[in-house]
């Protein structure tokens, strides 16, 4: 079983989408073995987005990712990352194939309602930046 991190983001709380955004999670097997409601400070957003900080958009994302509580999620399926991925579509909704998750409720490049690991071993690393190992749950 593999392992990947699923952050709900303000946008998606703020909308009161995150039932529906979880019922979809959940109807498409992946077990959920971790789920808090937190609200990241500027320091842990800009430190899980280190990788971009090069980027033009790395100050905003760090703001808007701190704007509001967020629901983080460690997941469990097989080949969890690239079927998390396969989900949620890719990072501009406009370009998100029809039926996924961020087509469907997402409303620009940056405020993409979710978040998911880019590889196997970021979703090991990423769920160990949020997660404690008494705070997972065994996948049954
Ligand atoms: P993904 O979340 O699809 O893996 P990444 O890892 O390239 O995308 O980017 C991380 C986050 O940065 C995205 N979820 C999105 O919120 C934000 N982001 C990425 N590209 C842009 C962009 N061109 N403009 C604004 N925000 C962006």
């Amino acid at each position: 079983m593999e392992r990947t991190l699923a952050i709900l983001k303000p946008d998606c709380v703020a909308a009161k989408k995150m039932g529906k955004v979880l019922d979809r999670i959940e109807a498409a097997g992946f077990h959920i073995i971790g789920m808090k409601m937190t609200r990241l400070t500027p320091e842990v957003a800009g430190k899980f987005y280190e990788v971009h900080i090069e980027r033009g958009f790395y100050k905003d994302l760090v703001s808007f990712m701190s704007s509001g509580p967020v629901v983080v999620l460690a997941l469990e399926k097989e080949n969890a990352v690239a079927e998390f991925r396969k989900l949620i579509g890719a990072t501009d909704p406009a370009e998100a194939a029809a039926g996924t998750i961020r087509r469907d409720f997402a409303t620009s490049k940056q405020n993409n309602i979710v978040h998911g690991s880019d590889s196997p071993e970021n979703g090991r690393h990423e769920v160990a930046f949020y997660f404690s190992r008494q705070e997972l749950i065994e996948a049954r």
